[in-house]
């Protein structure tokens, strides 16, 4: 029964309220559903698209020593986020700093372990993706990010993080297919980005993608 979670990657403010208007009713039901939204434009979107009511979690991809992850950690929770997506790769006691900042606010953090795009062949995928989600249990990290893209890296990523939850990126213009990726396999789809922005009818594009949710 996957969350689905828009990825509001557009550069301006404007059009990123204008694909939340239209997107956020078919994809929105109360307590199952969340936005991510786009580093782009930074904390500056919290406080409008908070007004749909939509949990936020910020994707900055937080990769830097703990200290630095902790200030910028606590910002987006004191900005009214509800989780933050961290690499894994800057190591234990980086996570660490975003879990901790999470538990703190009520938050989630989610470690990014295999990466949806073919260049994750090359660093983050495989046994290095595997450490990286035993690293993210070993943290206490809310979930993980594993890639739609492979849906039998999912199941493998699965087998380590048990009953964590998973959010998954890539269906769409990555090639993903939501039938293939959709439950038991993830907790949260994460769906269009451009799939829905660039939609001539994002609300309909949003809706093609809501009849997954099972
Ligand atoms: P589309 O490819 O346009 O659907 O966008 C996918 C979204 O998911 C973008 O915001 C990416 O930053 C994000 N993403 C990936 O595509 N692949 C990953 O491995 C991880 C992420 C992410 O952390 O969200």
């Amino acid at each position: 029964m996957p969350d689905l979670i828009l990825a509001l990657d557009v550069l301006s403010r404007e059009e990123a309220l204008s694909v939340a208007e239209a997107a956020a009713p078919p994809i929105w039901t109360p307590s199952r559903s969340a936005t991510r939204w786009c580093l782009q434009q930074g904390l500056i979107l919290q406080a409008p698209l908070s007004e749909f009511g939509i949990p936020l979690i910020a994707d900055f991809k937080v990769a830097d020593i703990p200290n630095t992850n902790r200030l910028i950690a606590e910002q987006v929770f004191a900005a009214g986020c509800s989780g933050i997506i961290c690499q894994g790769f800057c190591g234990s006691d980086s996570v660490a700093a975003c879990v901790e900042a999470a538990d703190d606010a009520g938050g989630e953090c989610y470690v990014v372990t295999e990466m949806s795009h073919p260049g994750a062949l090359e660093f983050l995928s495989g046994k290095n993706a595997e450490l990286l989600a035993q690293l993210a249990v070993d943290a206490g990290a809310h979930g993980i990010i594993a890639p739609a893209t492979r849906p039998e890296r999912v199941q493998a990523l699965r087998t380590i993080i048990g009953d964590k939850k998973i959010l998954s990126p890539g269906v769409g213009a990555q090639g993903g297919d939501p039938a293939v990726i959709a439950p038991p396999l993830i907790d949260g789809m994460i769906v269009g980005g451009r799939a829905i922005y660039t939609a001539e009818d994002p609300a309909e594009a949003a809706r093609a993608y809501a009849a997954f949710r099972r």
